[in-house]
């Protein structure tokens, strides 16, 4: 199943013509890779790969309040707001063997994942909401994320106070099942308040760990190089680098 998925995802991604990989030695090397990914995972999970609980319909919030950047000024965001992200790309670069730039489309035509959760903020408010994206793992065995490579790092479009956000995980969060890239929130394109066009649901994790208009994924060796170091805008200013919730 999970091969079938990949393989649908990959299709996608070929159309694009933005992959190196479309001959079928280099499209099952990626399969082997990413086996060997999850086996590797596996092993090191005790209690991670536990999935954070999953609501219902109903007990979704009326309205899901943002927090942080809601509207970015900065960069071209107003103009791919305006443009109604047509002209939107994700990278997926780094410590990759194939790196990757998609666009909206090609990110719709993956395979989807549907998840309502709670999303908890430091500062101390909630709310439920059902998100929908292919998950995180599909576009890095896509990449062909390489051996060395220990964190994912999220770029964000968005500054505060002239500082680009950012946030990285490591890779038993960038595998777990509930790391999606999310471009629905209720079955809705994201609002710009919640992220849009995409924005990451990291669901073990508090809230400062989703960025939102994400504009690249970078797989990296060490976080000692990146904004301040820490791992996250966030981190720099003092927070946990690990948020489990
Ligand atoms: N790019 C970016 N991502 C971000 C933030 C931000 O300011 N910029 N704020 C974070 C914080 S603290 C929280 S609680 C959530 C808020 O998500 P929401 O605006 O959808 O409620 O986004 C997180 N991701
Ligand atoms: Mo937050």
């Amino acid at each position: 199943m999970r091969r079938r998925n990949v393989l649908a995802g990959l299709g996608a991604l070929f159309a694009a013509g933005c992959s190196k990989v479309a001959d079928s030695r280099a499209g099952s090397s990626i399969l082997s890779a990413a086996e060997d990914w999850h086996r590797k995972a596996h092993r090191m999970l005790a209690g991670r790969e536990a999935l954070a609980p999953e609501f219902e319909r109903d007990d979704i919030s009326p309205f899901f309040r943002g927090n942080g950047s809601t509207d970015p000024q900065n960069g071209g965001y107003p103009q791919h707001a305006a443009e109604g992200f047509a002209n939107w790309r994700l990278e997926v670069r780094g410590l990759v063997d194939n790196p990757l730039i998609l666009s909206m489309d090609n990110i719709r035509r993956l395979p989807q994942r549907s998840q309502i959760t709670r999303h908890d903020c430091v500062e101390g408010w909630s709310a439920i909401g059902e998100w929908t994206g292919p998950q995180l793992s599909l576009l890095l065995d896509a990449a062909k994320v390489r051996e060395e490579a220990k964190f994912v790092v999220f770029r964000c479009a968005d500054e505060l106070s002239g500082t680009p956000y950012y946030e990285s995980v490591d890779m038993i969060d960038a595998y777990h099942p509930q790391t999606i890239v999310a471009h629905l929130l209720n079955g809705e394109p994201l609002p710009v308040r919640n992220g849009a066009p995409l924005r990451m649901r990291i669901e073990r994790q508090l809230g400062y760990k989703h960025a939102k208009y994400l504009t690249a994924i970078e797989a990296v060796a060490s976080l000692d190089d990146i904004g301040g170091g820490a791992g996250g805008y966030w981190e720099d200013r003092g927070y946990q680098w690990y948020a489990g919730v």
